[in-house]
């Protein structure tokens, strides 16, 4: 039996509904995980394709991250462990939406316009999340890649960035690290516990002071394989971090009242963490690449310490340790129209800011422009990347035995401790949280210290249902529209009427709808902006259904 007649047999055996047409949305397929099996089988055959073209390791993860338990999708990445290059999410379409008796021609002609070797041998990982229906959906993906011949390796059920980690370290044949969760685990916290050795050396006073407080945090797993994975990483960190893990799959189903997603969303903490005044929290999403923080005030007030904050904390950190080893770096931080106005206006005093479009995979590219690139969205999504350059500088001053100066030394080596801790394949919410936790401590800030940096301004999102989201399109990181005519005039009229005010309209990558962003100085001036520019959306952008109305 050739290769393709066995495709095709076993194409039958995940056969795909007729009809059913899904898109590769912002960051892979997603849906209700009945609707998956073809899906999975398909991007299995693809695996298999850009690791031929590629002569690489390529990893596919079965997660729909935040969504609810009875959704899955679908995410494919590439040698870097970075998510799969743009051009192969119109592969992913054609093949999962080529009806079952043309699905050889539409496998055929990916390979005849990528011109792969089908000689060439294929290597794919595969990881899973928690849900019920992960199990088959990764049985499906396995089947498809081992019907057009290639390898695969079962991660079984890891966290997003763990299996991009082990991509990354597969592909570049051990330099980042050991693709084993032994590997993951003992390269983060020997990084993590560096780290923390900068401060008993450096604030020594300080950590005494804190020693019981600052080394305790409260996680909420969402319910999800970060909890899981996370227990199995705290033997690692040899006292170092306090874990209170809470919503850790004992009990309660995934992502329900709790998770980053909750939390980010409705700003407040989730169910089933008991949270005391000041102690520091931080909630992981459901495959653990998002994480956001938080804490209760003396009055009970609740404050979010989104990716915005993280990403000031860890800018400024960084930029302060390059100017005291001396070394001529910059380091940017990328935000997207979603970030604060209030972390734009502190991080432009200090650093240089640049701005993308919403989507990690555009944030990852845009932070590689730079020598250390921090990237975070609003949301929680984010990671420090180094370029090779800067890492080679800092390995090396880092080694340097000859430097006298012990502020300039141990500066460089929380550089190199810091280029360790944090997973540069894809943002990390295991592997934020060290690198957090370990900045905290060496620069003995309490958590309502750190969120007193800067204040956000008030916000409010609001979605919007037009007849077609695609009459929206967007210029400038999205922050300006282009058509229908007159709605970006409107908006800007509009936001003269605020003090402190900025306000966007664009169409979302994940949903069948027009996402509204306003902020200004008091939450009453944002409501009442958010609602004009909903209303204007309506009437320009041709809305369905009732006139938006406002929220109180
Ligand atoms: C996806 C993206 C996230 C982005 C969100 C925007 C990844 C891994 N996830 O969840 O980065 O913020 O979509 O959704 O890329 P929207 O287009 O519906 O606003
Ligand atoms: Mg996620």
């Amino acid at each position: 039996m050739t290769q393709f007649e066995k495709v095709f047999r076993n194409s039958a055996l995940h056969p795909k509904p007729v009809g059913l047409v899904l898109q590769y949305g912002t960051a892979g397929f997603r849906t209700n995980a009945k609707e998956l099996d073809h899906i999975m089988f398909r991007m299995g055959l693809l695996a298999v394709l850009r690791s031929k073209k590629t002569k690489a390791t390529i990893g596919v993860m079965v997660t729909a991250s935040h969504n609810p338990e009875e959704d899955n999708g679908v995410k494919l990445v590439d040698p870097m462990g970075e998510m799969v290059t743009p051009s192969w999410e119109e592969y992913s379409m054609q093949l999962a939406n080529a009806e079952q008796d043309v699905l050889l021609t539409a496998l055929k002609d990916v390979i005849e316009k990528e011109a792969i070797s089908m000689d060439q041998d294929a290597n794919i990982f595969i990881g899973k999340d928690t849900r019920p229906s992960s199990e088959k959906l990764s049985q499906a993906v396995s089947d498809g890649v081992m019907s057009l011949g290639g390898h695969v390796h079962d991660y079984g059920v890891v966290t997003t960035p763990q299996l991009h980690f082990m991509v990354r370290c597969q592909n570049t044949q051990g330099c980042y690290g050991s693709p084993t969760m032994e590997g993951y685990y003992r390269k983060l916290s020997q990084a993590f516990v560096q780290l923390t050795k900068h401060v008993r050396q450096s604030t020594f006073h300080q950590w005494v002071h804190r020693l019981t407080s600052s080394k305790h945090l409260l996680v909420d797993g969402a319910n999800g394989v970060g909890a899981l994975r996370l227990r199995d990483m705290e033997r690692f960190l040899q006292n170092q971090l306090q874990i209170s893990l809470f919503n850790d799959c004992r009990e309660g189903k995934l992502n329900f009242q709790c998770g980053a997603d909750y939390v980010k969303v409705q700003q407040k903490p989730p169910q089933g963490v008991e949270m005391s005044v000041g102690e520091r929290c931080c909630s992981f999403d459901g495959d653990a690449d998002r994480i956001v923080y938080y804490y209760k005030d003396s009055d009970g007030c609740f404050h979010l310490q989104d990716g915005d904050k993280i990403a000031t904390l860890i800018g400024t950190f960084l930029k302060d340790m390059l100017t005291q080893a001396g070394l001529d770096l910059q380091v940017a931080v990328v935000q997207t129209a979603y970030a604060n106005g209030s972390s734009t206006r502190y991080l432009e005093d200090v650093l240089k800011v640049s701005w993308c479009t919403t989507g990690v995979k555009h944030l990852h590219h845009a932070a590689q422009e730079f020598d250390i690139g921090v990237y975070f969205e609003a949301n929680g999504h984010g990671t420090v990347l180094f370029s090779n350059a800067a890492v080679h500088k800092i390995e090396k001053l880092a080694q340097d035995s000859s430097i006298k100066n012990e502020k300039k030394r141990t500066a460089a080596q929380l550089l190199h401790s810091t280029i360790n801790v944090i997973n540069q394949a894809v943002g990390d919410a295991i592997s934020d949280m060290l690198l957090v936790e370990g900045v905290l401590a060496v620069q003995g800030l309490s958590v309502q210290q750190w969120d007193a940096i800067y204040s956000d301004l008030p916000n409010r999102q609001r979605k919007i249902k037009v007849a077609d989201r695609r009459v929206i399109t967007t210029t400038d990181a999205e922050r300006r529209v282009v058509t229908p005519p007159g709605l970006q005039e409107a908006v800007d009229m509009l936001v003269k009427k605020y003090p402190q005010s900025r306000a966007f309209v664009r169409p979302s990558g994940t949903e069948d709808i027009i996402r509204v962003y306003a902020e200004a100085d008091t939450q009453e001036n944002t409501d009442a902006l958010a609602q004009e520019v909903c209303l204007a959306v309506y009437r320009l952008a041709g809305g369905v259904g009732e006139e938006p109305k406002p929220l109180h």
